[in-house]
C-alpha cells in the first residue's frame, strides 16, 4: 500500500510553523526569524520513503490584511485549508488563544483530520500547559492536541508518527526524488530576505522584495545577480547604508548561507531598485509570485 497526501501547516505569525516544517523535512527550506510575517509564500517540502510521499506546506502567518501583499499572503494560507489531507493548526504557549477567530472558524469547518500543535512548551510549565489544552479542547473539539517544542525537538517524533498514520492511500503527487515545488532561485531570494529581516529595523524588511535577475551555474561557481526592491527612495539609502556598508554586510551573510545551501562557491551581486508602492500593485505582486494560480 502506498500513501501520499498534503500535510499543511497553518496558524498565526511567529508560532514556529517554518521551524516545524524544516524539522519534518530535514532541510532548511523555510527561513526563520523572530519577526512576525517572515514567511510570505506557500512553500512545499516533500518527504519520500519507499511506501510514502508526504507533501508538507509551510504557509504565511494569518493576519488581517492592511495591503495587497498581505491579502495575497492570506490567500496562500486559506488555500492550504482547502487541499489539506491532514491539517496542522499550530499555536504556541505565548499567543492569545483566540487570535484571528475568523480563520479559526474556517479551520473548524474542515472535515480533514486536524492536529493542533501547541508549540514552545519549553517556555511553559505543566500547569499552564494543562490550562491551554483545556481551552483548546473547547475551541476546536475535533482536533487532536499535540504539545511540542520545535527547538528542543520534543514530541516531533510522535507528531511524525501521527501524520504517517493519518496519511491517505494515494499515488504520489510529485516525482519521487523531489524535495520541494520551488526552483533553486527561490531559495536565494528567501535567504537574502532572511538576512534583511535580521539586519534592518521596523518597516524596512516588510517593504523589501528580492528578485533574482540571473543565476548562472558552472562546475565550480554560481554567479547570481539580484535586485533588492524597495517602496521608496528613502529606503534605498537605508538598505545601502553609509559607504555601502549595510548592503555589504547583508550580502556577505547571505552569500555564506547560499553557499551552504548549494554546497558550492557563490558570487553574489545585489542592486537596489525603487518600485513605488509595490506591495499594493497587482501587476508587480503577480510578477513576484504572490498571486494564486
Ligand atoms: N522557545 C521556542 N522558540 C521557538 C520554538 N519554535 C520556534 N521558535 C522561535 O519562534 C520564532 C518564530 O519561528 P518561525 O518558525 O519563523 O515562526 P513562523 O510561524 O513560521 O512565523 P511566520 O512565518 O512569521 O508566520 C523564531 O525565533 C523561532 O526560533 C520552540 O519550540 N520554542
Ligand atoms: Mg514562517
Amino acid at each position: 500500500m502506498y500513501k501520499s497526501g498534503f500535510v499543511n501547516i497553518v496558524g498565526n505569525p511567529n508560532v514556529g510553523k517554518s521551524t516545524l516544517m524544516n524539522l519534518l523535512v530535514g532541510e532548511k527550506l523555510s527561513i526563520i526569524t523572530s519577526k512576525a510575517q517572515t514567511t510570505r509564500h506557500r512553500i512545499m517540502g516533500i518527504v519520500n520513503t519507499d511506501n510514502m510521499q508526504i507533501v508538507y506546506s509551510d504557509t504565511p502567518g494569518v493576519l488581517k490584511p492592511n495591503y495587497k501583499l498581505q491579502e495575497n499572503m492570506l490567500n496562500f494560507s486559506e488555500s492550504a485549508l482547502d487541499d489539506a489531507d491532514v491539517l496542522i493548526y499550530m499555536t504556541d504557549v505565548v499567543e492569545k488563544i483566540d487570535k484571528n477567530h475568523f480563520f479559526l472558524k474556517k479551520v473548524e469547518q474542515k472535515s480533514s483530520p486536524i492536529l493542533l500543535v501547541i508549540n514552545k512548551i519549553d517556555l511553559s510549565n505543566q500547569k499552564e500547559l494543562e490550562q491551554k489544552v483545556t481551552e483548546w479542547k473547547a475551541l476546536l473539539p475535533q482536533a487532536e492536541i499535540v504539545p511540542l517544542s520545535a527547538t528542543n525537538r520534543f514530541n516531533v517524533d510522535y507528531l511524525q508518527k501521527r501524520i504517517e498514520e493519518l496519511l491517505p492511500e494515494s499515488p504520489p503527487y510529485f516525482e519521487k526524488d523531489a524535495m520541494t515545488d520551488r526552483p533553486a532561485r527561490f531559495f536565494v531570494t528567501e535567504i537574502i530576505r532572511e538576512k534583511i529581516l535580521l539586519y534592518y529595523q521596523k518597516e524596512i524588511p516588510y517593504s523589501v522584495e528580492v528578485v533574482v535577475e540571473t543565476f548562472e551555474e558552472t562546475e565550480k561557481l554560481i554567479k547570481i545577480r539580484t535586485l533588492i526592491i524597495v517602496e521608496r527612495e528613502s529606503q534605498k539609502g537605508i538598505i545601502i547604508g553609509d559607504k555601502g556598508n549595510a548592503i555589504k554586510k547583508v550580502g556577505a551573510m547571505a552569500r555564506k548561507d547560499i553557499e551552504k545551501f548549494f554546497d558550492k562557491q557563490v558570487f553574489l551581486e545585489m542592486f537596489v531598485k525603487v518600485e513605488k508602492d509595490w506591495r499594493n500593485r497587482d501587476n508587480l505582486l503577480k510578477k513576484f509570485g504572490y498571486k494564486l494560480e
